[in-house]
């Protein structure tokens, strides 16, 4: 009988180490928080590619629409579940953009001044997306909204909020926290969460 039933315990075993699970979605960035108006919004993808383009909000919202459940884990050591992400997928874009045979990194940048990187690999991943909407609601703009990136299998430093540029390159250069002693490669499985000069050491 519908609301009789007990929830089902779901199993702990998506949460990495030293992760705890939280359920408040916490706000994290560099204390701005800047606003940018539909009617202004563009994305750049651009560098190695054949067919550079740059998105306003509309021919954004025209691609194909992709949703997708993800866990997310921050750095900090919080982790949520089951984050609803809509928006348009990272191959999506890689598809309209046709990167070339040499492009092998991806670097995005932010409307505060945030820049972070990762390999071609990781962002043609079939969970990683451009995304609009949080849980059937548009994203707000402390979470990065009119839109952001998401790779649910890296830590959520990777995913850039406020997302204005991506460029293929051909090498791999470091973004905002991977300059200042966080992981390159940010696996949370494998608590990877500083480089090998841990500036904390
Ligand atoms: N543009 C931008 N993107 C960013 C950040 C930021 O400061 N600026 N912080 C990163 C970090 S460290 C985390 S944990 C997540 C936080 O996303 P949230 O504030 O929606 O929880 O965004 C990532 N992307
Ligand atoms: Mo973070």
């Amino acid at each position: 009988m519908a609301g009789t039933a007990k929830p089902e315990v779901r199993s702990q075993d998506r949460l990495p180490p030293g992760q705890r699970q939280v359920h408040n979605f916490p706000v994290l960035d560099l204390g701005v928080k800047p606003e940018v108006p539909l009617d202004q919004w563009q994305l750049r993808i651009a560098g190695l590619v054949e067919n550079p383009v740059t998105l306003d909000w509309k021919s954004f919202l025209e691609l194909p629409q992709f949703t997708d459940t993800s866990d997310f884990h921050c750095v900090t050591t919080w982790s949520q579940f089951d984050m609803v992400w809509q928006g348009v997928a990272f191959f999506t874009l890689a598809d309209l953009v046709r990167p070339k045979a040499n492009a092998s990194h991806v670097f995005f940048k932010a409307h505060d001044g945030y820049s972070t990187n990762n390999p071609i690999e990781a962002c043609l991943d079939d969970d990683v997306l451009v995304a609009h909407h949080w849980n059937g609601q548009p994203l707000g703009v402390e979470h990065g909204g009119p839109a952001r990136v998401i790779l649910p299998k890296r830590y959520a430093w990777k995913g850039a909020k406020w997302i204005r540029e991506i460029t293929f390159m051909d090498r791999d250069i470091l973004g905002f926290w991977e300059l200042r002693g966080y992981s390159n490669t940010a696996d949370p499985w494998t608590e990877d969460r500083f480089s090998a000069g841990d500036p904390t050491a």
